[in-house]
């Protein structure tokens, strides 16, 4: 059974110069699935939540690359709360996580790297659903 234990953040490595700093994600070594789509959340209004929902197979990275959020993972029995706030940092969320990210500061951006196209039949968008999926599982 999946549990927010396999949830993990990847240090990503970075480049600094006196231009700035740079940090290089490559498919097929830093991320451990391959990458199928790339989405962003951004124009968050304050006090708004994303996500409440859990993949039945869908794995993602989350990455703040711009400002903060925090994302809480929950596998049905346990949660925890991973406040992002480093474009270097990504988070690893498995399939039958339930996530919902807020705390969004002004101006964030909140990219996710994807191992799947978007499949809307891949989402438990209720949470009792969710529940009765991990529990059946057991
Ligand atoms: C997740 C969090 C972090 C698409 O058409 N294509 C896409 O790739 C996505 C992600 C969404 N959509 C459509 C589906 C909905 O009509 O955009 C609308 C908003 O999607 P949703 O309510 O799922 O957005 P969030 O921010 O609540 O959740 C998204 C991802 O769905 C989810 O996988 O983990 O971001």
């Amino acid at each position: 059974m999946i549990s927010i234990s396999d949830c993990q953040l990847l240090e990503f490595s970075r480049i600094f110069d006196p231009r700035g700093s740079l940090t290089p994600i490559e498919g097929g070594t830093q991320i451990p699935f391959d990458i199928q789509r790339i989405y962003y959340i951004y124009d968050v209004p304050a006090g708004a939540s994303r996500a409440g929902h859990s993949h039945r197979e869908l794995q993602q990275v989350l990455i703040a690359i711009s400002g903060s959020f925090d994302v809480h993972v929950d596998d049905g029995e346990q949660r925890k709360t991973y406040h992002m706030n480093r474009p270097y940092l990504g988070l690893y969320v498995p399939k039958m996580i339930w996530r919902e990210i807020d705390n969004f500061s002004a101006g964030s951006v909140c990219v996710s790297l994807a191992s799947a196209h978007y499949a809307e039949s891949d989402y438990y968008r209720q949470y009792d659903d969710f529940l009765r999926a991990v529990r059946s599982d057991a």
